[in-house]
């Protein structure tokens, strides 16, 4: 059987655009999301397309008891999942900390980290087991540096950062590899959810300059899956040239 690669969040942006990366590439993705729709829209296109065997798993990362569940019920093959890319993700408002929502905070910590972890030790015996395996977290540069207005989304970038760190020190033992990938601003379907659907907001926050695409991103991702067993790149920021980090974004005027 080929390779399999599970990705969360693969209904939009870098999760959709990761599965086509590793669907070229003939890997059998397991690829998840919340909305059912889009996730059989993915599925179908990934399977006419590219030929390959795809399992979609429709639930919210949020959930501890449905991570376990959706991933105890794959078929005992597809456990052995060889790409993890704890993708899903979103931020909630960009606000003052005294006026933000205290539901989007915990809808931010909920999806971003206790998600990752959810989904991570479900699928984690397996590859203790085979002794083999990686585990790809999706931070960000909000996870390097806080910006104003960023304080709960930054922070839960930050601890996608340590956790990756934890992750990698604590499962060197297990030969499994752990990577972080950092991206800057990129245009997906991210600031529309930031800004709750506020189309105009959204489209600003791209102006003036060219940010990195859902495509971009899932190439270096992918490049991060292609190295020997015994090369891990564990740690990778990248933005787009107008970018220097999170706080340094050059527009024209
Ligand atoms: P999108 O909004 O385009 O995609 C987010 C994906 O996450 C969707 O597939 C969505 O699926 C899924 N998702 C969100 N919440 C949940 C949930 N509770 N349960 C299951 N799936 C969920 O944004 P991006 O592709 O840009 O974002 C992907 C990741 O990249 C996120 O972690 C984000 O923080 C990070 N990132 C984004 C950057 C950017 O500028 N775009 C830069 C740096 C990092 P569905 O709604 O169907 O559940
Ligand atoms: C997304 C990039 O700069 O909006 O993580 O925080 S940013």
């Amino acid at each position: 059987m080929s390779s399999i690669a599970l990705i969360t969040g693969a209904t939009s942006g870098f999760g959709k655009a990761l599965a086509i990366k590793f669907a070229t590439n003939r890997y059998n993705l397991i690829i998840t999301g919340r909305r059912a729709d889009r996730l059989q829209e993915v599925k179908n296109t990934l399977t006419s397309t590219y030929g390959i065997e795809v399992i979609a798993l429709c639930f919210d990362v949020r959930s501890r008891k449905a991570a376990f569940e959706a991933i105890e019920q794959l078929p005992a093959a597809w456990k052995a999942v060889d790409v993890l890319i704890n993708n899903a993700g979103l931020a909630l408002g960009r606000d003052y900390f005294d006026e933000a929502s205290i539901d989007d905070w915990e809808n931010m910590i909920d999806t971003n980290l206790k998600g990752l972890l959810y989904v991570t030790k479900a699928l984690i015996p397996n590859m203790i087991e085979r002794r083999k395996g990686h585990i790809i977290n999706i931070g960000s540069t909000a996870g390097k540096e806080v910006y104003e207005k960023g304080n709960t989304y930054c922070a839960t970038k930050h601890a996608v950062n340590a956790i990756s760190q934890a992750m990698r020190i604590d499962l060197l033992r297990h030969k499994i590899k752990v990577t972080a990938v950092h991206p800057g601003a990129a245009d997906t379907e991210f600031s529309t959810v930031r800004f709750k659907g506020d189309e105009e907001q959204a489209r600003k926050v791209y102006e003036g300059y060219e940010p990195l695409t859902a495509g971009d991103v899932a190439d270096v991702v992918y490049y991060t899956a292609t190295l020997p067993p015994h090369v891990c790149i564990n740690d990778l920021v990248l933005t787009c040239t107008a970018q220097a980090n999170s706080m340094y974004l050059y527009k024209e005027q």
